[in-house]
């Protein structure tokens, strides 16, 4: 299958990230794709396909805040990465801001996704291959991978966090409904639950979101994932949530897919997005699973037996020794190896 990658993509290169109250090397780098582009061997670069996708899934004033935030922090003094620091608590009401910090505090919920001088430019090509990606099974294409990286879905219309800057995979999914699918899935298989994504679709039942994900009674993000979050409004239903305890083997994880994949087969969707992190790895340095190289291919294997077009994204996945296996061994039991 064809795997979309942009060099500036490498652009964004966070620091640091403040975590258990103290600042630690950031998890998300640039070798994470230089791995996965090693063991693939090849990647096709995205054509430019503009805002316009971007723009049906982010605001225009988010949109505008991401690509000029770098540049406002640094004219405002400050050295390295723009972090926030200060957050509205749960949603005041919208007030005229020009300070950079509180802005960087109204359009993200942590402390560990700065924004450098690469970032909008990464963040923005990560997003032309997904759609990229999305095109060419809009074009008849059985699958293609878009290697995104900073990842995209804990990022909602107007906020960033959790690595996440653009929501490739929401993106990717609106882009297909604009070809002409009427009912487009996203399957979220990282470790974190995927709450970018499930807040953009959550009162829509034209895209149904299914995660499964580390428990966030225990795990980043906490406050979104839990089981009794099942949409609202029109989109009622059409959200599931499936949270597995820390430890969870290759065996609990396939018991939830199988939950996940007959919701999917009722509903008879007519394309899918995979939303695939690989820290669901057993030797993730930041996630808790115990999923091993090889059984990603019967993960795979399970998703392929939809027998839907899909479009893969690439989310988390941090053991960057192991990472382009991970990613080999699903993309091989997708293609029916
Ligand atoms: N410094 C993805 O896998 N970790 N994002 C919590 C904060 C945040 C992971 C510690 C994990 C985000 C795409
Ligand atoms: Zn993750």
């Amino acid at each position: 299958m064809k795997t979309y990658f942009d060099r500036r993509q490498l652009t964004h290169r966070p620091e640091r990230e403040l975590h258990n109250g103290d600042w630690h090397p950031h998890a998300e780098t640039p070798d994470r794709a230089e791995a996965i582009l090693a063991v693939l061997g090849e990647a096709t670069q995205p054509e430019d396909f503009g805002t316009d996708p971007i723009a049906a899934i982010h605001n225009p004033a988010y949109v505008d805040f991401l690509r000029s935030a770098h540049s406002e922090w640094r004219d405002s003094g400050r050295p390295g990465d723009a972090v926030a620091y200060t957050w509205p608590v749960v949603r005041r009401r919208e007030i005229a801001m020009d300070r950079i910090d509180a802005k960087l505090g109204r359009y993200s919920y942590d402390a560990g996704t700065p924004i450098g001088e690469g970032t909008w430019s990464a963040a923005y090509w990560s997003a032309q291959c997904a759609i990229a990606a999305a095109a060419d099974v809009a074009a008849g294409a059985r699958t293609a991978f878009a290697l995104c990286r900073p990842p995209g879905h804990h990022s909602e219309a107007d906020y960033f966090g959790g690595y996440c800057y653009l929501n490739s995979a929401a993106i990717a999914a609106q882009y297909l409904l604009g070809q002409g699918r009427e009912r487009v899935a996203i399957l979220d298989i990282d470790y974190h639950h995927g709450n970018g994504t499930q807040d953009i679709f959550y009162d829509r039942s034209d895209v149904c979101f299914v995660s499964i994900h580390a428990d966030p009674a225990t795990d980043y993000p906490f406050y979104w994932g839990r089981s009794d979050e099942r949409g609202e409004g029109d989109g009622t239903g059409y959200t599931l949530n499936l949270p597995l305890a820390r430890g969870t083997e290759i065996a609990g994880f396939m018991d939830a897919l199988e939950t996940a994949c007959a919701k999917l087969g009722e509903w008879g969707p007519q394309a899918l997005v995979l939303s695939y992190g690989a820290d669901t790895y057993a030797g993730d340095p930041i996630s808790f699973f115990a999923i091993e190289t090889a059984e990603y291919q019967a993960i795979g294997q399970r998703i392929a037996a939809l027998g839907l077009p899909i479009v893969v994204v690439m989310e988390g996945g941090y053991a960057v020794e192991a990472l382009g296996a991970n990613v080999a061994s699903l993309l091989a039991g997708i293609e029916g190896n």
